[in-house]
């Protein structure tokens, strides 16, 4: 199976800090606090894109980050950071390494994914008025970015299956058509999974598939059965591969009969799928035998391209109609789902752990609440401590034996137990 794959880490934006600010004015000589909030970091967002075939770029550039939101500067709002738009081939599956859980599967064109939201900007000191606060001197630090390491893995699915008996030719085609080199006059139940080329084609490409087993008695699991279903779940042009001179001189039209059945036995839904004939072979007869062949399918009421998969003859005039199908059936295709920026709850559970020199508090939300205040500012801490006392922090640390000045870590930051209330 064709693979590709690539581990990349994205961080998103911090938030901009919020500012402390206080209305100037003539003749005013102590305005009210109009300090303004802090720009939101940028988001780092994946988008399938069907002109994308490899993850090559990404195993060149694995480290991605979005801009940092601006700070606000008095009472005007800091920027917003850009978001980073990463376009990934259409069928790329998203796994968080750290978690190794898969997040997306980006399968379909223009679909998009915030793999990391940027940090919300901080407050400004307007925030923070209240009836007893009148003068807030202390605004909030921007909230941190998320960082995400992960595995995106590009697991072609066929855009095109090619079908037909065993010793069609369709080996042979899909060999000629891409760099997939499948093996040649193989067994047809050697290969379990079948073989995937991407078709170029001027600027265009789609993905081929040349689908193994679909032989009289397939549907009835004497074939490969169900097992490449999957790999036919996007496939939406189907190359029916006749041989036109079979060395056993059976009818080509009635070999082709055989395996219309076999499919319309096997999968409903592939039967339904628009449909081409290869008339395959054409060089080893001469050209009115191969006229004559032509000619019983045309007036059975078949679209038939005649070919050599060998030569290579018919094969570019077969390949541009395949693409024109593709692409139609793909205009079809319902609108791409879009993800919305997921809010990701945030977990807010929250322990106090003894540390070798003190205490430590644990907590996603605690360290995100520590590292979004202003430490330097007395009142801004001030806050915090209030904020700490309602979440019933101090109490807990309180009733585990914390005493004044005893170190208590909570991030990067270290205090110093202080019992205000
Ligand atoms: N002369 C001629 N032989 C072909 C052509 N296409 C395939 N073959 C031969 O037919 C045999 C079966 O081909 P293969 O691609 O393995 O068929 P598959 O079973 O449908 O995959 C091989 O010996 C090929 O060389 C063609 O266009 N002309
Ligand atoms: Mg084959």
């Amino acid at each position: 199976m064709f693979l590709d794959e690539a581990i990349v880490t994205f961080t998103s934006g911090t938030g901009g800090s919020g500012a402390v600010s206080f209305h100037r004015e003539k003749h005013v000589p102590r305005g009210g606090p109009n300090g303004a909030d802090g720009g939101k970091g940028g988001d780092v967002i994946l988008v399938a894109d069907r002109n994308r075939r490899t993850l090559y770029d990404l195993k060149l550039n694995d480290h991605i980050e979005a801009d940092s939101g601006k700070h606000a500067l008095g009472n005007k709002r800091g920027k917003n950071g850009g978001d980073i738009v990463v376009k990934v081939p259409v069928g790329t599956v998203i796994t968080d390494v750290i978690l190794d859980e898969v997040l997306v599967d980006l399968r379909v064109d223009g679909m998009r994914y915030v793999i990391c939201k940027g940090g919300r900007g901080g407050f400004g000191n307007l925030h923070y008025v209240s009836s007893v606060r009148q003068v807030p001197n202390f605004a909030q630090k921007g909230a941190p970015g998320e960082t995400i390491r992960a595995k995106l893995e590009l697991k072609l699915l066929a855009d095109v299956g090619l079908i037909g008996l065993p010793n069609a030719g369709k080996s042979t085609l899909l060999s000629r058509i891409s760099a997939a080199r499948p093996k040649i006059g193989d067994y047809p139940f050697t290969t379990l999974e079948p073989n995937l080329g991407v078709v170029k084609l001027g600027d265009e490409t789609f993905v081929a598939a040349d689908l193994p087993g679909l032989i009289e008695g397939a549907s009835e699991g004497h074939g490969l059965g169900h097992r490449f279903l999957k790999h036919t779940e996007r496939t939406k042009v189907l190359v029916h591969v006749v041989d036109a001179f079979p060395i056993d001189d059976s009818d080509p039209l009635a070999n082709y009969g055989i395996v219309e059945e076999e499919l319309r036995l096997y999968s409903k839904d592939l039967y339904d799928k628009p449909r081409l004939i290869a008339l395959n072979k054409l060089d080893l007869a001469p050209p009115d035998e191969a006229a004559k062949v032509e000619r019983r399918f045309s007036e059975a009421g078949q679209p038939v391209f005649p070919i050599s998969a060998v030569s290579g003859q018919g094969v570019e005039r077969l390949l541009y109609r395949v693409l024109e199908l593709v692409r139609a059936a793909e205009a079809t295709e319902p609108t791409p789902v879009v993800f919305s920026p997921e809010e990701r709850e945030m977990d807010s559970s929250w322990d106090v752990v003894r540390a070798e020199d003190g205490f430590e508090v644990t907590g996603k939300r605690m360290l995100r609440m520590v590292a979004m205040t202003n430490l330097e500012n007395r009142d801004a801490v001030r806050y915090l401590h209030k904020r700490l006392v309602r979440l019933g922090v101090i109490d807990r640390l309180r009733e585990m034996g914390a005493e004044e000045g005893d170190t208590v870590y909570i991030g990067e930051a270290v205090f110093s137990f202080t019992d205000w209330s």
